[in-house]
């Protein structure tokens, strides 16, 4: 972190968040530009920034088009570690401990570690969590692991617990980008009974009520990609009805 106050802390501050998804391979400039406006007006609280790809080359521009627009920080959800800004305030330093896959349990980790000690990015140690939402998504294919079934609460439940136990400072459970169902309210419900950490839930969330839901069912954090891309008026939307439980 340069000087900046350390986004962990929010996250451990016990209220209700809200955090829209950029995959630059999905936005044009003008668009990311409109939806740093937007989400600074709705104080969206974090803003994630990568996709399973990028295949685009805009990389850079991007995150300096959202640094000139808005207040909010920017956390890289990295599909390829090697890809680091430093004008970033962190990255969610992913392991993916839904899989056994040990790429990317470790190896991506152990290749990018200079580069992300050289960084002065706030690095965030997650357990990655990968559930089933009825088809594959692009994580489950370019990550080459299989997830946890939808409705084997207790798979999720160990394997949140290990992360925790192993010394992981987030869990995030993700349907994967367009999941046709979010992850099930139980199974966010039982992982929250049983660890204490801060939990990110992603995947398929379409609307306010289901952000609500499933802020509800115990996530701190929740996240909204691929409906905010196709309408940017739900950042609005869904961060007022998940600031409202702060009230
Ligand atoms: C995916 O959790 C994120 O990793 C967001 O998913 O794009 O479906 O909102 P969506």
């Amino acid at each position: 972190m340069k000087g900046r106050s350390s986004v962990y802390k929010h996250f451990q501050d016990g209220k209700k968040k809200f955090a829209v998804l950029v995959d630059p391979d999905k936005f044009t400039a003008a668009r990311v530009k409109l939806l740093a406006g937007k989400a600074e007006r709705s104080a969206v609280d974090f803003i994630f920034y990568g996709g399973s790809l990028l295949t685009e080359d805009n990389h850079d521009s991007y995150i300096t088009i959202l640094k000139e627009n808005c207040s909010i920080p920017v956390l890289l959800f990295p599909g390829n570690y090697l890809r680091i800004n430093r004008d970033c305030d962190g990255i969610l330093l992913l392991s993916l401990i839904s899989g056994r896959n040990p790429e990317m349990l470790i190896g991506k980790h152990v290749v990018a570690a200079p580069l992300l000690k050289d960084s002065n990015l706030e690095i965030l140690s997650t357990g990655y969590m990968l559930i089933d939402s009825g088809r594959p998504t692009a994580v489950n294919y370019m990550s080459n692991t299989t997830p946890i079934p939808s409705d084997k609460d207790d798979i999720a439940v160990c394997t949140a617990m290990a992360g925790e136990m192993l010394g992981m400072k987030l869990i995030y459970l993700d349907a994967g980008s367009g999941a046709p169902q979010p992850v099930p309210v139980s199974m966010i419900r039982n992982v929250r009974k049983k660890i204490g950490l801060p939990m990110i839930v992603g995947g398929g969330i379409r609307n306010s009520g289901q952000a609500v839901e499933i802020s509800n069912a115990g996530a701190d954090l929740v996240v909204v990609g691929n409906a905010i891309e196709k309408d940017l008026s739900l950042i609005g939307r869904i961060a007022s009805a998940v600031h409202e439980l702060n009230a």
